[in-house]
């Protein structure tokens, strides 16, 4: 049995469960996953059982349980600084942590007219003018990042940090809404669908059976 478990929602629309995922496959630990499917009538009472606040993601390493993705993102760079879960430069360290925070805090048009949808593709749909701003600050965000600190690879601050775990749901929605992007942004997107571990999730969203009406857009919408 694997000292770790995580307890996630459904992968084709949980985008903190993708995060805390991404983020705990950098490890290399061995782990098990617990899907509990989202807008069930049972979901709720299930996930109370592992979670507090009864939302996913969910890690369990022994007794502990930890919810609420940047803490669990935290506590594994603590456990695998091997893993270099946070860049090792102190000033990009401290960008990479803003930026993780701002994705956590903030970007809440995006999130709720683009939800996380990786199967489906709905080009035009949920853009808004207040859409467009929260793109358009993302595309300054990683703009800077790899320019200031990118050069060793394709990801924000080369090679793939919890910060790129953070933004990995906002690459697969600007391919589902068919989002326009500059060169940078267009070629980050491409270097996270190409990160080995999203294509395995990528792949697994795409087997689950379970449709979620909310998040598939009505014909009149897009
Ligand atoms: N602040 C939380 C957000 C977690 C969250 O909103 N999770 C969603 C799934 S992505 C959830 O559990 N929603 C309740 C539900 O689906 O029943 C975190 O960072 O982990």
């Amino acid at each position: 049995m694997s000292e770790f478990t995580l307890i996630i929602g459904n992968r084709n629309y949980s985008s903190w469960s993708l995060r805390a995922w991404l983020v705990l496959k950098k490890t290399g630990a061995e782990f098990e996953e617990t899907v509990i499917p989202q807008g069930q009538p049972e979901t709720r009472e299930q996930v109370l059982k592992f979670s507090p606040s009864g939302l996913v993601p969910v890690l369990r390493h022994g007794e502990l349980s930890i919810w609420e993705t940047l803490a669990i993102a935290e506590y594994l760079a603590e456990l695998f600084p091997d893993a270099r879960l946070w860049p090792k430069d102190p000033e990009a360290r401290a960008m990479a942590r803003a930026i993780s925070a701002e994705m956590h805090a903030g970007f809440t048009e995006l999130r709720r007219n683009m939800p996380m949808n990786i199967r489906a593709s709905y080009p035009g749909a949920g853009m808004t003018e207040a859409v467009q701003k929260d793109i358009n600050r993302i595309e300054s965000i990683w703009r800077d990042c790899r320019k200031r600190f990118g050069s060793g690879g394709s990801m924000l601050f080369g090679s793939f940090t919890i910060a790129d775990a953070m933004f990995a749901p906002v690459a697969t929605r600007f391919t589902t809404y068919g989002v326009e992007l500059g060169e940078t942004a267009e070629a980050y997107v491409q270097a996270l669908a190409a990160y080995p571990a999203m294509g395995e999730w990528t792949v697994a969203a795409g087997n689950e059976p379970w449709i979620i009406p909310e998040y598939e857009m009505a014909e009149e919408t897009r």
